[in-house]
This record gives C-alpha cells, structure tokens and sequence, in this order.
C-alpha cells in the first residue's frame, strides 16, 4: 500500500477573544507505516491520529488574546473560529495561571497527552505570553505534548522559537493558495504597524503561510493544515490547497466546515453565506484524500477545551478549584507513565485485530452502508442513545471499515429516567443521522427504537462493549446474509 504519509519526514493590535488554524488522523495502516521518529509523536496525539482520539486527551490554555488578522468567519467576541466554534468564549489566562491548570488537569486526567494553544486570538500574535507558558511547561511538564495553531501570518518569524520549546506539532490555518480567493475571506491583516487590505493583504498571508510551511517542514516539526469550507468560496479551490501543502510536507489536512450562524455577528453570519451539508464535506474530503491524509474527526473545540475530543470537562477545572488544588506533579508523571503505557499496549493489541476489518474479504459488488455509533470512548460502543452528544459515523464496503465523520448530537435523555424523550430532541438527532442505515448504541429505549425505524434506520443495541470496527463490520456481513444489500436485477442493470 502506498504511504500516504507525505514528505514532512525530511526534514497595538486588534484584540480578539478566541484561536486560529484547525486538522489531522493517520489510521492504523498509516501509522504503522511511518518512521519511529515520527510515530512516536503521533501515536498519543488525539488530532493527529485517529485512533488515538478514542484513549488520549488534550486541553487547551486561553492566554493569546490578540489577532493580527480579521476572517470574515470570526466575531472577535468569541474564541478563534480557525480551530474553534463561535460563539463560545475562553476566560483568559496568565502563562502562570495557564501553567497550574495543565499540571492539574495532567495530574488529574492522566490521558491528557497534549497541551494546545489556539486561542482566543492568533497564539503567534501573542508570543511573550505563548513562548512563556510553552517555556514554563517544558520545564515543569516535560511528558506534555506542546501543540499549536495558527493564522500563520507571524509563522516565519516564529519558527526559531517554536524549535526551541520542542513544539513538535503546529497546525497553520490554509483556506486557500490564490489571493483572489483570499481575499474574499480576509478583509484585512495588520502588517508591519498598518491595516492591509484586499487582494495586497492575501497575498502577504498566503506567502507568509507557505514560507512558515517550509520552514517548520525543513526543521523536521509536524504540519496539520486546517482549511475552512466555504462553500461557493473556497469548495473549488481546496483541492489545489491539499496539493500544494502535501507538496510543501504538510503530515495532514483538516477539512472543517464553515460555522455561520446571523447570531454569531460573523459577516459571513450576517450576510447569509451557507455551511456545507455533511454530505459535501465528505465529498471534498474524499476528494483531496487522494492526495493527503484527512483529519475527519476534529471536534473544532474552544480555545479552553479539556479532554478527550469531543467531551468538554473544562467545567472542572475553572481557576478557583485549581487554586484550591495541591499538585505532586512528580508523582503525577509516574501514574501517567503508567497509564499511557498501558493504553499503548491496547492500542497496539487493536491495531493487530482490527486488520481483519481493514480487510474483510467481502465480495465487490456489495453497497456501501453508513453507520453512526454511540461511544463515550475507548473505541467502543458504549453509551445509550439518549446519552449521545455525538454520533460517530463510519462507513462499511467490501474494502473495509472507514470512519467517515461526526455529527452533532441533542442530548435528550439525562440520568436514571426511562428515557423522557423530548421530541424536538429526538427529531435532530434522527436528522443527524441522515445517510445512516444502522445506529449502534449500547442501549436504546422503545421510543426512539420506533422513530429511527420510521426513519429507515436500524437501531442496534447487540454489541454493546464491543470495539467499533468490529462491531460495524459484523452488522454489515449480518446485512449482506440477510439479502438487504443485495441488488435487483434492475439495479444491476443500470448500474
Ligand atoms: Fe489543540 Fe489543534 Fe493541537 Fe489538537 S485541537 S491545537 S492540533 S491539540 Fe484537534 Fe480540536 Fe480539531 Fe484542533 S480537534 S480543533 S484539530
Ligand atoms: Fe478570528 Fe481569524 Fe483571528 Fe482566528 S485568525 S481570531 S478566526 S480573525
């Protein structure tokens, strides 16, 4: 099999409340694939590989406040919408306060590998109060991963420093490669003390994004390049940006789709522009997956976000309880070393089962069927439909199992209750699951049993606790004997 894995082995401003950039997941196959050197800082980063997102956590600290650039999908009351969604807003950090609360979510959260910052406004914008906690941290808590995300307007001036703290993973925000497009998504960057405007100030981005590229690439640094689909803007153009980033080495391209709400006060909000459907990202996903690998499973978290991808646990960790907190991060290394060496030894365990779904041995002619899955984590079907914030969706097909995507979730049964559901509730989740044929879930109550069926999905409950690719390819050979997938003589035909 081809490596897709590409050729980053070689070697006073505007004040904003939230991050920049957002992308990544090399699977199982591509992973095994790659140099040590490279798995290693891989293998435990839950954006950079997909399969880690299931065990390993990451946070993010809000000490970056500034921007030096304006995107027409950004209301600076909110986080950076290059790696966030709008309409959340971090509290803003000290480097020391930022500091205390990465040593007590580690000593706490043990999975928690990686420390990002992406926000509230560009991280680089922002370099004594970045390079500071990034210092701090490497010397204080040198087993934390350090990550992060930006505009890349200030990348080349950056890149010295970012090698020095062992920043091993830095994520630059590409939407495009032409300033013509640029310019319909940027309406101005501050540069060299003055305000650039249109096609002049595209320009200075796209270079200064392109030239830190290089730079990071040749010092040996990931690249996750995060593009945000717009459609009617960007959607044509982002083939050409996978392209030429995979060129440059980029290790990976995270597609995310635009968020544009009127209520968020963004211009593209404001003036109508749409998001894309799940079914054009993945198209476009696909589309440049022939040329990268796709990060399919970024949760556009919030420049605080604490835990694994996907679940927000920053509610436990707010400055008062952390100040109330006696750390021993000695210790605390030791009980996490040992964590993450037994989810090693798990994940390794997996990657040697999971060859079967990768490669399953069904006949061509079979369709592909979505699934969407319920799980709190740990790559497994385990949680209850009315739980689910999230539905995780993969596809099944003679060639295997892929995971395709997430949706987001109305959570609509809370606690011990026989699942009170709430219709409105109900109905969003079964629009999430739109394009699914099956729901897996650990549990489900009768109520939405009977609605999903209404809605031509099936709901599955018969493989609770089991591992999710194994658990979605048993569904599908229990399709295929069942003839559901099989086609009609007429079908055939006009295939
Ligand atoms: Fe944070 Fe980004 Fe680092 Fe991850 S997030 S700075 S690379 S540690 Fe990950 Fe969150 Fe998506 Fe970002 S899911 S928004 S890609
Ligand atoms: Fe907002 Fe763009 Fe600046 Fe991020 S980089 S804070 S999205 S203007």
């Amino acid at each position: 099999m081809e490596l897709k894995v590409l050729g980053q082995a070689s070697g006073d401003l505007p004040v904003s409340k939230g991050c920049s950039a957002g992308s990544c997941g090399s699977t199982d196959d591509q992973l095994s694939q790659l140099p040590d050197s490279i798995r290693e800082k891989v293998f435990n980063h839950p954006c950079y590989s997909e399969d880690a997102h299931h065990y390993f956590a990451r946070m993010h600290v809000a000490v970056a406040p500034a921007c030096n650039i304006q995107c027409h999908y950004c209301n600076r009351k909110y986080d950076c919408a290059n790696e966030s969604r709008p309409g959340v807003v971090s509290e803003l950090l000290t480097p020391t306060q930022a500091v205390k609360k990465v040593k007590a979510v580690a000593a706490s959260i043990p999975q928690m590998t990686v420390l990002g910052i992406a926000g509230p406004g560009d991280p680089l914008a922002n370099p004594d109060r970045t390079f500071t906690t990034f210092r701090q941290l490497s010397e204080e808590a040198p087993d934390i991963k350090l990550c992060v995300s930006t505009n890349g307007l200030a990348l080349p001036d950056s890149v010295d420093e970012l090698a020095k703290h062992n920043i091993d993973h830095v994520t630059i925000t590409i939407n495009c490669v032409d300033p013509e497009v640029g310019a319909k998504i940027y309406p101005w960057i501050f540069w060299n003390n003055r305000r650039v405007r249109g096609i002049e100030a595209a320009k200075i981005l796209i270079d200064q994004q392109q030239k830190g590229l290089e730079m990071l690439v040749a010092r040996g640094i990931l690249v996750k390049v995060n593009s945000v689909l717009i459609p009617g803007v960007n959607d044509k153009h982002l083939e050409e940006v996978s392209k030429v980033v995979k060129r440059k080495g980029a290790f990976l391209h995270n597609v995310m789709p635009l968020i544009a709400e009127a209520e968020h006060g963004t211009f593209f909000g404001v003036m109508g522009q749409r998001s894309p459907a799940p079914a054009e990202l993945q198209a476009l996903q696909d589309a440049c997956a022939g040329d990268m690998n796709m990060m399919r499973h970024c949760r556009q978290c919030r420049a605080d976000a604490v835990g694994l991808l996907g679940e927000d646990r920053g509610d436990e960790f707010t400055m008062d309880k952390i100040e109330a907190m006696e750390i021993d991060y000695a210790a605390a290394m030791n009980k996490r070393a040992l964590v993450h060496a037994a989810i090693k030894e798990e994940l390794d365990a997996k990657r040697q089962a999971s060859a079967t779904a990768r490669n399953p041995g069904i006949p061509a002619h079979y369709r592909p069927v979505l699934m969407g899955v319920a799980t709190s984590g740990g790559g497994l079907i385990n949680q209850h439909f009315g739980h689910a914030r999230e539905f995780l969706v993969y596809e099944a097909s003679p060639s295997g199992v892929r995971f395709i995507g997430h949706r987001k979730a109305d959570q609509y049964c809370s606690g011990n209750t026989t699942c009170g559901e709430t219709e409105s509730a109900l109905a969003t989740n079964i629009r999430a699951l739109q394009g699914c044929e099956v729901v897996l879930c650990s549990k489900i109550g009768y109520e939405p049993w009977g609605q999903l069926e209404e809605a031509g999905i099936q709901p599955n409950g018969e493989h609770a606790m089991e591992p999710i690719e194994d658990a979605v390819l048993a569904v599908y050979r229990e399709m295929i004997a069942a003839g559901s997938l099989d086609e009609t003589a007429s079908e055939r035909a006009l295939a």
